[in-house]
């Protein structure tokens, strides 16, 4: 008897099932190289990470499931920490108000913040550096992932480089408001009255550029995990933003789209790191004006269980 005969279900079905099969296979291979490519929380995301247990970023801890079979036991000899092992462990030294007192600060510091605003008209005054390195100071302050400190700040105040800066950042935003922002986008901009054109970038004293460290360098020239970088970046830069209006100085949020590695080539950094925010800062221009926006009330944004 033939294995045909034998097996009628497989002789009757082949061509269906070779198809499911390559379709499978086609499938598995296509993700894992989605992955591969999309992944960008920490250097190792080719999937050896997850087999070997000695590199692993956030998202692929999310994605090992509890049930899986990964063996936590497994020694790693040559493992060590990128912090010392013995790092001392001291006195927390807290400084106590009284309710009261929480209260009031806290609101004064909630009308201090309240008053800030995205400025596009700057003036070409010059601000004291020192104050630059200080916000700095204040950003670099931010928690971060393991205390790897992700973060690059860039502090531009030549005038040939902002004029370069400029030039990248309204050739690419001609283009994105022209064609790749889309209809939707650029309507609800409007209002706003923001275009390709950005004086700013030339009138402010000072621009700062804001780079995520995806991954770091140890001593021993490995490569060391920045921990949910791109989270430690957005906090630090909240904070740059609260010290610069605390300061006395305007800034303007901008995420110039597509110019990030024309910049950063510019700037001589490394592929390692990726251009989060860019920053002008400086006094507001003399005529400046601002959209006559309100702010969502406490209930829209505050939910108390
Ligand atoms: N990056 C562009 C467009 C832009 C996008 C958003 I979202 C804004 O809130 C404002 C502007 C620009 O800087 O003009």
């Amino acid at each position: 008897m033939s294995l045909a005969t034998q097996m009628p279900f497989f002789s009757q079905n082949w061509p269906i099932i070779t198809l499911g099969l390559v379709c499978y296979l086609s499938f598995r291979v296509i993700s894992h190289f989605f992955k591969k490519t999309t992944s960008t929380d920490g250097p190792d995301s080719t999937g050896d990470a997850k087999k070997t247990g000695v590199y692993r970023t956030p998202d692929q801890v999310a994605e090992i499931k509890e049930d899986e079979d990964w063996d936590e036991e497994t020694e790693f000899p040559d493992i060590s920490s990128a912090l010392p092992a013995d790092l001392e462990h001291i006195p927390f030294n807290f400084e106590r108000f009284t309710p009261e007192e929480m209260v009031k600060r806290s609101e004064e510091f909630y009308r201090l913040m309240n008053r800030r605003r995205t400025i596009r008209f700057f003036s070409s005054e010059p601000v004291p550096f020192k104050v630059i390195e200080n916000v700095v100071r204040a950003a670099g302050t931010g928690p971060s992932g393991a205390h790897t400190e992700p973060w690059t700040f860039v502090v531009v105040s030549d005038q040939e480089v902002k004029e370069k800066i400029r030039q990248i950042i309204e050739d690419e935003e001609e283009v994105n408001y022209k064609k790749r922002m889309g209809v939707q986008w650029t309507t609800d901009l409007r209002p706003l009255r923001t275009n390709w054109i950005k004086e700013y970038l030339t009138e402010a004293p000072y621009i700062i550029l804001v780079f995520k460290q995806m991954y770091g360098i140890k001593p021993d020239g490995g490569k060391k995990i920045h921990y949910y970088n791109e989270m430690s970046v957005a906090m630090a830069s909240g904070l740059l933003l609260t010290a610069v209006h605390y300061s006395g100085l305007v800034s303007l949020t901008s995420t110039p789209l597509n110019c990030g590695p024309a910049l950063r080539t510019l700037l001589g950094r490394p592929a390692s790191e990726k251009l989060t925010l860019l920053l002008p800062v400086g006094y507001p221009a003399k005529d400046a004006t601002v959209p006559n926006l309100s702010r969502k009330p406490i209930e829209d944004i505050m939910v108390h269980i």
